[in-house]
């Protein structure tokens, strides 16, 4: 039996990998997007003949209900979210709408039409913050540094809440930062890497960049959607840390990124930007991915050299092709 699957959040980074993993898998699956007056879905753009799209939005309890009750579907990744950490400072109301409460809004949807559907949440090494333990592991109390870490709290105890209230099959991923040539150019990673392809065309001088020392545990999002997938294929639901077990800093990945581009040393590109800086750091992450290979059979399979050697070429690429 051919199953069906349900990805909010499907035209993000996350959402791409997954849809392609399970399109591979055999799986009938759909995405559900929100209205916009234009209809660009570029991470998506190759998978449209293969996919089903529906039109929700996690703001909306009808709405979610309604695309629950017609797609019927066997799984549902909550994926969808307001995921910039910077913009939760800007719009808190908003970030815990979209981030908190619309996760309980899909497991509301899922209990209301049919509780045996396998539910998976985002959630997020953020929610450790300001770390109580190095490396931080599933018993890792959390300490949120950020509007949209404190969203993610909510989330992550909102399923397991459901989990223990209603018996559902509902999974939480502690998912540390995946990158990919998909990441929103928002992000540290591939700022830089945009940044260093444009200082290698000619067409920028600089990069502007926040808080160099942060360090974070970075790994490739085509191996982290494998893990979502399996930790709902499993015999019962339980939360999992996902990451590689490897910390850098930010000034590393500026670094080797330099270094892949053929540029050299990064220091003449690289200006410091208060701007850029966060009211509240979250200064080290990493993870304990012992029990996600133990009990899932998952690891990384892509290095952070080689990550940043990925993002790096296909940011040249893109950029060229753009002013060719
Ligand atoms: P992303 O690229 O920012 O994608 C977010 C997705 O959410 C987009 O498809 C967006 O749709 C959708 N969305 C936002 N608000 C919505 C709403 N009100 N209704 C319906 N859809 C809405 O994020 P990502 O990097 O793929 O991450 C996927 C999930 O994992 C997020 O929940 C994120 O918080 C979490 N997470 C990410 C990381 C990471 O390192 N990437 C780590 C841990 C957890 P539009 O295209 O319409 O904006
Ligand atoms: O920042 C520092 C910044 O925005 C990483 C989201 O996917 O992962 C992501 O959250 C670090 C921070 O990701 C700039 O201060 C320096 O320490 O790439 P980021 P994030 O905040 O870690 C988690 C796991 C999620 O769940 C989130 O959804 O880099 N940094 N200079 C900068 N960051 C940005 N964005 N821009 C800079 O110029």
């Amino acid at each position: 039996m051919q199953k069906t699957a349900l990805i909010t959040g499907i035209t993000g980074q996350d959402g791409s990998y997954l849809a392609e993993l399970l399109l591979a898998q055999g799986y009938r699956v759909v995405g559900m997007t929100r209205r916009t007056s234009t209809d660009v879905h570029e991470r998506i753009q190759h998978l449209v003949e293969d996919i089903e799209i529906v039109s929700g939005d996690l703001l909306d309890q009808t709405s979610m209900t309604k695309v629950v009750q017609t797609v019927r579907p066997d799984e549902v990744y909550n994926l969808a979210a307001q995921s910039f950490v910077p913009t939760s400072w800007d719009q808190p109301v908003l970030t815990g709408e979209f981030t908190a409460l619309g996760a309980t809004r899909v497991l509301e949807a899922v209990r209301a039409v049919d509780p045996a559907i396998r539910f998976y949440q985002a959630s997020s090494s953020e929610m450790f913050g300001k770390v109580t333990e190095v490396p931080q592991r599933e018993t890792t109390s959390f300490y949120p540094r950020s509007p949209y870490g404190v969203a993610k709290v909510y989330g992550h105890w909102i399923t397991v809440n459901y989990r223990e209230s209603y018996d559902m099959y509902a999974c939480s991923g502690i998912l540390f930062n995946h990158e990919s040539p998909r990441r929103g150019k928002e992000f540290v990673t591939r700022k830089i890497t945009d940044g260093v392809a444009r200082i290698k065309l000619g067409l920028a001088k600089e990069l502007r960049l926040g808080n160099l020392d942060a360090k974070r545990d970075w790994g490739f999002a085509g191996d982290y959607v494998r893990a979502m997938w399996l930790m709902l294929q499993q015999g019962h639901p339980d939360d999992y840390v996902i990451a590689t077990g490897r910390t850098h800093k930010v000034s590393d990945f500026v670094r080797i990124a330099f270094e892949a581009a053929g540029l050299g040393s990064y220091e003449p590109y690289v200006v410091v930007d208060p701007r850029f800086v966060r009211p509240a750091e979250v200064d080290l992450l990493i993870g304990d991915p012992s029990k996600a290979k133990r009990e899932l059979g998952w690891e990384p399979e892509v290095s952070f050299e080689d990550l940043v050697a990925m993002m790096v070429a296909a940011d040249i690429d893109r950029v060229a092709a753009a002013h060719r």
